[in-house]
């Protein structure tokens, strides 16, 4: 172990204010999502009251959602929770290219953290792997790293 001074955020959730906003586009997976995401903020202290879910059709329309969310000072955290699953086309890469970079931007230009939980999968089966399966819970893992950032900022500033 390092003796380095570091700085890291906590895991605590309690007052925090948080939305989840979540792709309708592949609900199957994306709801396994939101549950992992909920469950994780509660376990981590926040109450259900803090907590407000956005529905959004798909994961390409999510970035101009999460920015108009960052910038209206109502939350500390943004969790964006998704699915997209690769099919026959190009698509794939445009839906999951501009919802990776706007939510990149959002968080960036707003100072709002914001933990990316959108699934970028080649099969059905890889998502609902990675959606409470045996990869884990993506969407509970998104929410953790929001709720870590905005703790690190808080220490950061203070
Ligand atoms: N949206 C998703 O969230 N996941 C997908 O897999 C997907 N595919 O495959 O097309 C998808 N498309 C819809 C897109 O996000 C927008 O809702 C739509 O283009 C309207 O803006």
């Amino acid at each position: 172990m390092s003796s380095l001074k570091t700085l890291e955020g906590d895991l605590i959730a309690r007052d925090l204010r948080v939305a989840i906003v979540a792709a309708r586009f592949n609900d199957f997976v994306v709801e396994r999502l939101v549950t992992g995401a909920i469950d994780a903020l509660v376990r981590h202290g926040a109450s259900e009251k803090s907590l407000e879910l956005v529905r959004v059709p798909g994961a390409f329309d999510m970035p101009l959602i999460v920015k108009r969310l960052a910038l209206s000072k109502r939350y500390d955290a943004i969790v964006a929770l998704g699915a997209v699953i690769k099919g026959e086309t190009a698509h794939f890469d445009f839906v999951a290219g501009e919802c990776a970079a706007g939510i990149a931007r959002a968080a960036q230009e707003s100072g709002v953290p914001v933990g990316f939980g959108v699934l970028t999968c080649d099969t059905l089966d890889q998502a609902i792997d990675r959606a409470g399966g045996k990869a884990g819970n993506k969407g509970a893992e998104a929410a953790l790293a929001a709720l870590e950032m905005v703790n690190l900022l808080k220490r950061l500033d203070a």
